[in-house]
């Protein structure tokens, strides 16, 4: 049920050929004046794959580059300007890519390199740009570099690009320091009987490089040269807020009660920033924009704002708004202090409700009733998984005005997959079937993130949904079938069909539209409405309906049908004939 590509033509993009590698010398930028001036990527919307869920060209149950290559008509009908994949380079597969045992390879399960040249190819030919995943904290235990590390003598140069510890006790029988792993447990493991230990900020198969070591630089700086020659339009920076650990790896003094797991010496050093320059430098060399987009955890958004000076990252992710809940105040706060905040560095404000990290939207949103406190280990993760009763319906509803919410805002936007079509959380995956370390690592208290990742639903009627094998490594539950793309695209009023006609409607009528100008509506506290450019958007949080009043205009889109007042929990879309005058 796909329609052809639609073949656009974007400056900044040139083909690459199947197999081929351009040059660093080459510049493979058509014109590279304009995209100077005019960065592509400030207001991209960007859909975030995770590749091992979105579709299957082999048929082994998980999903790979040739099967995304042969569904990118997805994407362009959808109408977003590029994709970032999850990790897609050889990795045992522990914490599923963000364990790398080689950084400068595709793995063979996804189809190799020439799959990725293939996709860059066939995405570059649609006008879409495709951002890669940097993992640059930890490396997989496999990666050649950690192997010959523990084969090493402690003090060795091998074991200095990573950070290993003398224990305490006795014997060396305790962790170094009191350090937790974000997936749980101490963030140690000890070597064998030895009173040696290597610091692992997440599964004990993920050691963390040491950032204070040259070598260690040195060989990132290859691994971005490598994928910016081959044609990788930007790069998407893992927990780039992680990398540079406090010099003397000091206890961190957590409260007793566990209220709080925030370790302010495992991460958000000042030294970090050093490398992010470096990394910034690299880009730039190149004859075309690329962006460097952090993932970039941080207590406040004035944190944040450091680290996308002029000089080290284009971007990071704006999880302040992932992180509020349905209420009209705290979005409003969110929107303004990220713009505040953020805006001020010059950087676009980089919105994303979703990430294959966090439940769906639809989830969390429709959370009525959450069961007690998550016993998650990392310290965001209770926030942004909360389990309980969902309103399923109540909770598309929301997601739907919350998109157009975010779509309508000045700067970039990251959508996950699944978004597009009003995916909910699979909250109930059998235990044996969860893959997530935060499972195995919280001892099962914490279900992790497997519940975001089941591969997605294509036609309603065949093995597998459509996604290329009737056995999937994640089992979709039978009730995914009603959510199916093919369905979507047929029902005008589904998630599907709103996402797309949004996607058009920003690019037709906000491209370039400056700073948003809030409206007051003091009697509807329940009512969040700005204007930009030509469209004014109006959500109502609350239940009751809101009459907008006549001179915004008519409505050019709604997340719900109304044909008078805003039903509640709705976002709509005005345009006024002739523009209000500026006050
Ligand atoms: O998971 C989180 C939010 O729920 C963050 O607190 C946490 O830091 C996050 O897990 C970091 O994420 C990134 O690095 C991890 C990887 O498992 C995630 O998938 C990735 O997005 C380790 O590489």
């Amino acid at each position: 049920m796909t329609q052809p590509a639609a073949r656009r033509s974007v400056p900044g993009i040139a083909p690459v050929a199947r197999g081929a590698m351009p040059s660093q010398t080459v510049p493979s930028d058509a014109e590279p004046s304009v995209a100077r001036s005019d960065p592509w990527w400030r207001e991209a919307v960007i859909y975030q794959v995770y590749v091992r869920s979105f579709a299957d060209g082999d048929g082994d149950g998980v999903g790979d580059l040739v099967g995304l290559t042969a569904r990118l008509d997805h994407l362009t009908r959808l109408g977003v300007d590029g994709l970032w994949l999850n990790p897609c380079y050889p990795s045992p597969g522990a914490d599923h890519g963000y364990d790398v045992a080689d950084y400068m390879n595709i793995d063979e399960r996804y189809g190799g390199l020439a799959a990725l040249d293939a996709l860059l190819a066939a995405a570059h030919d649609r006008g879409l740009r495709v951002l890669l995943d940097l993992v640059p904290n930890h490396c997989s235990a496999e990666h050649p570099w950690f192997q010959a590390a523990l084969a090493a003598a402690p003090g060795s140069p091998e074991r200095e690009r990573f950070i290993f510890r003398t224990g305490r006790g006795p014997a060396g029988e305790q962790p170094p320091n009191n350090w937790r792993s974000v997936f749980g447990g101490p963030a140690w493991t000890r070597v064998g009987q030895t009173d040696q230990w290597y610091l692992h900020s997440f599964d004990p198969s993920q050691p963390d490089f040491n950032w204070r070591n040259e070598e260690v630089r040195a060989y990132f700086d290859e691994v971005l040269r490598f994928w910016f020659d081959r044609g990788a339009d930007g790069m998407r920076i893992d927990v780039a807020h992680m990398l540079v650990k406090h010099p003397d790896l000091p206890d961190w003094p957590f409260p007793p009660d566990g209220s709080a797991d925030y370790n302010g010496y495992a991460q958000n050093q000042p030294e970090v920033h050093e490398v992010l320059r470096r990394w910034r430098a690299i880009a730039d060399s190149y004859q075309r924009q690329i962006p460097l987009v952090g993932e970039v955890w941080v207590p406040t958004v004035t944190d944040l704002a450091r680290y996308l000076r002029p000089d080290e990252l284009s971007q990071a992710f704006y999880f302040d708004l992932l992180m509020t809940g349905w209420d009209a105040a705290a979005f409003r706060a969110s929107v303004s202090r990220g713009l505040a905040e953020i805006d001020a560095t010059g950087a676009p404000v980089t919105w994303t409700l979703a990430n294959h990290d966090v439940h769906r939207t639809v989830t969390r949103y429709g959370l009525v009733r959450p069961e007690g406190t998550v016993g998650s280990p990392d310290p965001v993760g209770g926030a942004v998984r909360a389990r309980g009763e969902v309103d399923v319906a109540r909770g598309l509803r929301r997601a739907r005005a919350a998109l157009l919410l975010v779509l309508a805002l000045p700067g970039s936007v990251y959508l996950y997959q699944g978004e597009e079509l009003g995916l909910p959380e699979v909250l109930d995956l059998p235990d044996e079937a969860r893959q997530d370390p935060i499972w195995f690592r919280s001892g099962g208290t914490e279900y992790g993130r497997d519940g975001c990742r089941v591969p997605l639903p294509w036609r309603p009627d065949e093995p597998g949904l459509g996604f290329g094998s009737a056995r999937t490594w994640l089992p979709q539950p039978a009730w995914f079938a009603e959510y199916a793309v093919t369905r979507q695209w047929e029902d005008a009023s589904s998630m599907l069909n709103l996402c797309a006609r949004a996607l058009r409607e920003r690019r037709a009528r906000l491209a370039g539209a400056g700073p948003l100008e809030w409206i007051e509506i003091p009697q509807r506290p329940d009512v969040v409405a700005f204007r930009r450019g030509a469209i004014t958007s109006v959500t109502v949080f609350g239940d009751e309906p809101y009459a907008a009043p006549p001179e915004w205009g008519r409505i050019v889109l709604a997340s719900a049908p109304t044909d008078g007042p805003l039903p509640g929990e709705s976002t709509a879309w005005l345009v006024a004939d002739t523009p209000p005058r500026p006050r």
